[in-house]
């Protein structure tokens, strides 16, 4: 197989080099990682040697450039058409593929409000005007999708998908912020969480030292 590459940024702040990265490892593909920490003086340089939009995560991949998480995803699973990486089932897959672009262009008061960060807990933090409407719309998607679709394990899906790439990010969220949640959301977020790809990203996470002054309170 071609080498993959995943170029990211800090594992303890960069949520859409996560998906990314999950995306990779939890199909178990082998892949190199670039790590370029964030907002550095030289970031913007370093970034743009493999990125056209200047942003993580990037793959590289027989000659192609893939940026943005969704289309990492999207390139993957047509890659490696052999690894479930969207559901069978038509009806299934049409509802995954539609809350991964729901998380891939939405939840900018979640986002930006509660960033991601693996080291710290900021319980209680964050949760202004807006925020409470996207864990809500957030948490619905999570019961219907376990509901219509979920019998199968316990992920969105069933299986992990593109899907639970797309969500995990807002896992870690939930734990730091001690965000108050369902029964059943809370389960989902332990389920993510205990994935040992996760754990292996969060103890990275919280091996580095740089801190971004903008992702704390
Ligand atoms: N929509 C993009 C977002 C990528 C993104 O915003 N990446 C951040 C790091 S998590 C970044 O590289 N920011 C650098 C910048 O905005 O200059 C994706 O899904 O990959």
């Amino acid at each position: 197989m071609t080498q993959l590459t995943l170029v990211i940024g800090n594992k303890n702040y960069s949520s859409w080099s996560l998906r990314a990265w999950l995306a990779l490892k939890q199909f178990g593909l082998p892949f190199k990682e670039i790590c370029i920490p964030l907002y550095t003086p030289d970031y913007s340089a370093k970034v743009h040697q493999y990125s056209p939009s200047g942003k993580v995560p990037v793959l590289l991949h027989d000659g192609l450039t893939v940026w943005d998480s969704l289309a990492i995803c999207e390139y993957l699973a047509e890659t490696f058409p052999n690894l479930p990486y969207w559901p069978e089932d038509k009806t299934a897959r049409t509802f995954a593929r539609s809350i991964s672009a729901e998380m891939h262009s939405g939840f900018q008061n979640l986002r930006q409000n509660m960033p991601m960060n693996c080291r710290t807990k900021y319980p209680g933090k964050g949760l202004v005007s807006g925020v409470q409407a996207d864990i809500d719309r957030i948490t619905s998607i999570w019961r219907e999708s376990r509901q219509k679709f979920g019998s199968g394990g316990d992920f969105l899906l069933g299986n992990f998908t593109i899907a639970d790439a797309m969500f995990a990010p807002v896992a870690i969220r939930f734990v730091a912020y001690d965000v108050q949640l369902d029964a059943a959301s809370r389960n989902y977020v332990e389920t993510v969480l205990s994935l040992s790809v996760m754990q292996e990203w969060i103890t990275a996470a919280k091996s580095e030292t740089e801190v971004l002054s903008q992702y704390e309170f």
